[in-house]
């Protein structure tokens, strides 16, 4: 008899726990931030999760009468790492949203688990174009190498340089990079003399840069994921291939504000395109620049912290539409068609495509206010990825 009550109590308790946790769960909002926070990838990272803590900061953490809990996962850029991270979150952490994503075989890896969980995942930082066809579920904040690529093509040939050498970081946003900057400049009556690309891991730059010394191109076009470009920077000044008469132009990624002020006078004049420049004037923007500096002992938010921070305003507005309730579906169904002014200026989400759809700048290194900048000299408006046509 009284073992039977014991039992019948300790049923009672755990029926009145599990209740318990699924009211606690039902009132939180769980945000899987998956993230390189340590190896060859750790200022995206560093970039991201500070702004996504920004945006929470700044916009609270209780929406639609849930707490909004960010659960941050260091991924190390090793793709197989990125999707046991995602199952652990989706299946134990029960999470609405996976975010982040800092590299393309990181998207790719875990797309298909979003797709079946039927979980939104928010891609904050990889930008091959074909990313976001790889899951019903993805949608991107960040940028395409296509949508950057395509502007430079137009603007090289229109300012005399004809003949150039590329030099991508051999993986899909490179291999994009490559071929949407060449076609243009092809289209345009210009030239690609010579295609090099280097290893994404411990990349040499030394031999590639020697070569394109030897060629004497018009112009370098370089794509590497941000990090990357301060050596590439260092070791084509090194090689003295500026005064040689070689211009080194590329998409944003190799003037990363998360490096560029520390590249010295030789940056100078460096022409990019790009869709964020920590530079940009809007007062949008001056205010995220100085609230994230301010939060992050003076950082300077770069394109990956901008992707981070609109990443955190679409999951925040998706949470707000749906008032909370409805699965994954609603969620997404939420998040398409955003339309907003980001610190990078206007950008919406194609409800088509899932894609973002934003201005891509032109741009120059110059000095201003006693620090190295990309200034904005040109832009091209609403520009949608031009991958998404083929
Ligand atoms: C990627 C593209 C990564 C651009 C980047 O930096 C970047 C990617 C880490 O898709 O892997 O600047």
């Amino acid at each position: 008899m009284k073992k039977r009550n014991v039992l019948k109590a300790a049923v009672v308790a755990v029926a009145a726990l599990s209740s318990l946790g699924s009211i606690a769960q039902s009132n939180t909002f769980k945000i899987g931030l998956i993230l390189p926070m340590t190896g060859q990838q750790a200022s995206t990272g560093r970039q991201i999760e500070a702004a996504a803590r920004l945006y929470m900061a700044q916009n609270g953490d209780t929406i639609a009468g849930k707490k909004v809990e960010l659960i941050l996962k260091d991924d190390t850029s090793v793709p197989d790492v990125t999707k046991r991270l995602a199952q652990e979150l989706i299946v134990n952490d029960k999470v609405n949203v996976i975010a982040g994503f800092g590299i393309t075989p990181s998207a790719f890896a875990t797309a298909p688990l979003a797709t079946q969980s039927k979980t939104p995942m928010v891609v904050m930082a990889a930008a091959t174009s074909s990313i976001t066809e790889a899951s019903p579920y993805i949608v991107r904040t960040s940028f395409t190498l296509p949508q950057a690529a395509v502007a430079l093509g137009d603007w090289t040939v229109k300012n005399g340089i004809k003949k150039v050498v590329t030099l991508v970081s051999d993986y899909g946003p490179g291999i994009d990079a490559e071929k949407y900057f060449r076609e243009r400049l092809i289209l345009n009556g210009g030239q690609v003399t010579e295609a090099l690309r280097v290893p994404l891991r411990n990349p040499d730059f030394a031999p590639f840069l020697q070569k394109v010394r030897d060629l004497k191109p018009d112009a370098l076009f370089v794509f590497v994921p941000s990090g990357a470009g301060a050596a590439v920077m260092k070791q084509f000044l090194e090689r003295g291939m500026d005064k040689a008469g070689i211009k080194l132009i590329g998409t944003g990624d190799v003037t990363d504000d998360d490096q560029l002020n520390d590249m010295g006078d030789g940056a100078l004049g460096v022409v990019t395109s790009h869709h964020y420049s920590a530079a940009h004037p809007s007062p949008v923007n001056k205010k995220f620049v100085e609230a994230f500096s301010k939060a992050n002992k003076g950082m300077r938010p770069n394109f990956m912290a901008v992707g981070g921070y609109d990443g955190m305003r679409v999951i925040y507005e998706a949470l707000k539409k749906t008032k909370g309730a409805g699965g994954g579906d609603a969620l997404l169904a939420a998040m398409k068609g955003q339309i907003f002014e980001s610190p990078r200026g206007p950008m919406y989400i194609d409800a088509q495509t899932r894609d973002v759809v934003q201005n891509i700048y032109l741009r120059k290194v110059e000095r201003k206010d006693g620090e190295l900048h990309n200034v904005e000299f040109d832009v091209i408006k609403d520009v949608k990825d031009p991958g998404k046509a083929k």
